[in-house]
């Protein structure tokens, strides 16, 4: 059964069609179209087209194989009197293109070859191909053209076109090349396919049940599925992981006995270039009776995963690899057998090799049972400890997973230093879309900003490679992974607002450079399309003002300068300073009635700035050259500390807090006025969540700000209150 879409927005599946509204393709199908290409995924650009058509008026030609080959669908066929055509769409190999493709084609490979070739978004040119999932737009004689090498190019250059809205159809354009940066856009979800009875449906999940699962089973209807893939495919991500990285009994057995569910996902993800992965446990072999022992370096453990893997992409050809969660919060691991996580993660990679699949293999490795009262024992060291010395040994379809800091997706935290200390491995990095510790989809949270820091953050100084360089490469980078935020919600993240973060994250790993700002105003104008007598303008407006900087709010009415962590602990939602302050998880921020803070430095603390590579550990161990956001996070100081600004440390702790939640007032009457400019029902949904981040904020001004003052004694320079 379909799900009741919110009133106001029903689309062709029946729930919120979030940045792909019918209306964004008014522009299409109000005009002539000719695609030109066969296979599955040229009949998925055929599919939207003529629904477009059929809603606007327009037409599609679809010649699969040529000039000579094809059907029309829509009203007006002007292909039968030879065109003209309003857009084009073609694959470079499907027969001879129509003059005006043919010119933009030779234009473009013209221009590849000369070094002044046209504008590229993504790597540079290398070749005058256009690329596996790239393609070439241009507008031309009156004529708007879409060029690719692969289906899978063509359907992210129909997109492109979406995006481009009526503008695509204005003034000429010069042929511009786009293809993705990474070659893996990868969502993992953590959904469960048996309900866990602490962590429920989705662990980390904000937006109802899972879309896959439910009640431990496969979902009877998969349309929501189909959606999904749809939208992924409209912001560039290419690759889903359909189960929980903690793999518990039921989700074990979705390798072998329960393939068929999986197989079913892939069948619904395929038609949008979307490839299906699953997380697996490393004791699978065990677990499921087949041997003795899940070692690695055990010929029948070997044995087992060769066949089953071989068994999986009978199911699913297409299948694109396993994810893995080893040796680290309970999961197993290669450790038990004395072995490492290069051995591990061969294992896999051998099995999954001549297939060409690959492994995630995450390097999210830390020990949750430290003593508190251990000062030496750091888990901000746990990962580069475990993986660094690894370096070279894993095979190259090995990639290992590395979460953007060195801690746990907070809202500030330094770069992981393990992207810059692994050059012979294939690494990824892992963004946390779900809002696990960023307000759980109850506020509102831009998340796009921080991510965009963390790839443009260079390791080695100005100079030197950024992370987007080291992640997204085209040979040794393992791409981008970010933890889903979608589940069976009707506007499919909860806070409806918390759609622009599954946006940015698709559109970031297409184009790591993109501006965030540019990419919210790009999802507003898809989200919400002009349309009589709403004032798209002013909506405009206002959303950036809520949005652009409320990833800044949430830090700053939160855990301060870096220091993290003062959530509740477990649910890991609202404030809780000392929440983690003496438990096993090595989460720790020491304040006393002196200062507060986590010395990292080689000087005096536990060395993890040598973890970077200069000048980053000279900066970061420097307490005067450190900077101001993350000074917590690697130094203890005295409350007085005075930072850059001029402010002490007391005073900016409680100046951000009382800042914060004014920021937050502010964005929730900004919101009030914008009732009348979208669904009503959608309007009283963020307007509710807005209540809770107000309460929610002041909580943790009122808790973080009196625990500093009872602690330190300092009062608030400004004299305001604080209980
Ligand atoms: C899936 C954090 C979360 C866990 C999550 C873990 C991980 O610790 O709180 O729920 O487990 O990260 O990334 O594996």
């Amino acid at each position: 059964m379909t799900p009741p879409g919110p009133p106001g927005s029903p689309d062709p599946y029946g729930v919120h069609p979030a940045w792909l509204p019918d209306e964004a393709f008014r522009p299409i199908g109000s005009r002539r179209t000719l695609l030109r290409g066969g296979g599955p995924l040229a009949g998925t650009v055929h599919e939207e087209v003529a629904r477009a058509c059929a809603r606007y008026g327009g037409s599609v030609r679809r010649q699969a194989a040529g000039p000579d080959d094809g059907a029309a669908t829509g009203g007006d066929d002007r292909a039968e009197t030879g065109g003209p055509y309003d857009l084009m769409l073609a694959l470079t190999a499907a027969g001879p293109l129509p003059a005006v493709a043919e010119a933009v084609l030779a234009g473009f490979r013209r221009a590849s070859a000369a070094d002044d070739g046209p504008a590229v978004e993504g790597r540079s040119i290398e070749d005058a191909g256009i690329g596996e999932e790239g393609y070439v737009v241009a507008r031309r004689d009156g004529v708007t053209v879409v060029l690719a090498d692969s289906a899978a190019g063509l359907l992210y250059g129909l997109f492109h076109v979406v995006r481009l809205g009526e503008e695509a159809f204005g003034a000429e354009r010069p042929a511009e090349r786009h293809r993705p940066a990474a070659r893996l856009r990868m969502l993992d979800h953590w959904d469960n396919v048996a309900v866990h009875p602490v962590m429920g449906q989705v662990e980390r999940g904000y937006a109802g049940g899972s879309i896959f699962w439910r009640d431990g089973a496969l979902r009877d209807d998969l349309t929501r599925v189909a959606a999904y893939g749809r939208l992924l495919a409209a912001c560039g991500v290419n690759a889903v992981a359909v189960n929980n990285v903690n793999v518990h009994a039921a989700e074990t057995r979705l390798l072998t006995d329960r393939l068929g569910d999986v197989a079913a996902i892939a069948d619904r993800l395929r038609p949008y270039g979307v490839r299906v992965h699953l997380s697996v446990n490393f004791a699978a072999p065990l677990a499921l009776g087949g041997t003795a022992t899940a070692d690695p370096l055990d010929e029948d453990v070997r044995a087992w995963w060769a066949a089953v893997t071989t068994r999986v992409y009978e199911a699913i050809p297409d299948f694109g690899g396993y994810v893995v969660k080893a040796d680290s919060e309970g999961q197993p691991g290669p450790y038990a057998y004395g072995r490492d996580h290069a051995d591990g993660a061969n294992l896999l990679a051998g099995a999954l090799a001549p297939f060409g699949g690959v492994v995630h293999w995450r390097a999210f490795v830390y020990n949750h049972r430290q003593d508190w009262r251990d000062r030496s024992t750091d888990r901000a060291r746990a990962a580069y400890d475990h993986f660094a010395p690894l370096d070279g040994r894993f095979r190259d379809n090995v990639i290992l997973q590395v979460k953007h800091g060195p801690i746990d997706f907070q809202v500030r935290e330094p770069v992981s230093p393990v992207i810059a200390a692994m050059p012979r491995t294939r690494v990824a990095l892992e963004l946390q879309v779900t809002q696990e510790y960023t307000g759980q989809q109850r506020h509102v949270c831009y998340l796009a900003p921080m991510w965009s820091e963390v790839l443009g953050f260079r390791p080695w100084g100005p100079a030197g490679p950024g992370v987007a360089d080291i992640v997204a490469g085209d040979v040794a980078g393992g791409g981008l992974v970010g933890v889903s935020n979608a589940g069976d919600d009707p506007y499919w993240t909860g806070h409806p607002l918390a759609q622009a973060n599954l946006y940015a994250f698709g559109r970031l790993a297409w184009a790591p450079s993109s501006d965030p700002a540019a990419i919210l105003d790009e999802w507003i104008g898809l989200t919400f399309p002009p349309s009589a007598g709403r004032d798209q303008g002013r909506l405009r407006e206002a959303l950036h003002e809520i949005m652009d900087d409320s990833c800044g709010t949430y830090e700053r009415y939160t855990a301060p300068l870096g220091v993290g962590f003062m959530v509740r602990p477990g649910r890991h939602y609202g404030p809780d300073v000392d929440g983690y302050e003496y438990t096993p998880w090595g989460t720790y921020h020491f304040a006393d009635r002196d200062g507060v803070g986590v010395d990292r430095t080689r000087a005096t603390g536990t060395g993890f700035t040598g973890q970077y590579p200069p000048p980053w550990s000279e900066v970061y161990e420097s307490l005067t050259r450190c900077p101001d956001e993350l000074l917590l996070f690697f130094h203890h100081v005295p409350y007085g500390h005075v930072l850059h600004d001029g402010s002490t440390v007391i005073q900016h702790i409680y100046d951000t807090h009382f800042a914060g939640v004014e920021e937050v007032e502010r964005a929730r009457l900004r919101w009030a006025e914008l009732a009348g400019l979208m669904p009503a029902s959608l309007h009283a949904r963020v307007r509710e969540l807005f209540a809770e981040q107000l309460r929610c904020a002041e909580e943790w001004r009122d808790q973080v700000n009196a625990y500093f003052l009872r602690k330190s004694g300092v009062p608030d320079a400004q004299g305001r209150r604080i209980p």
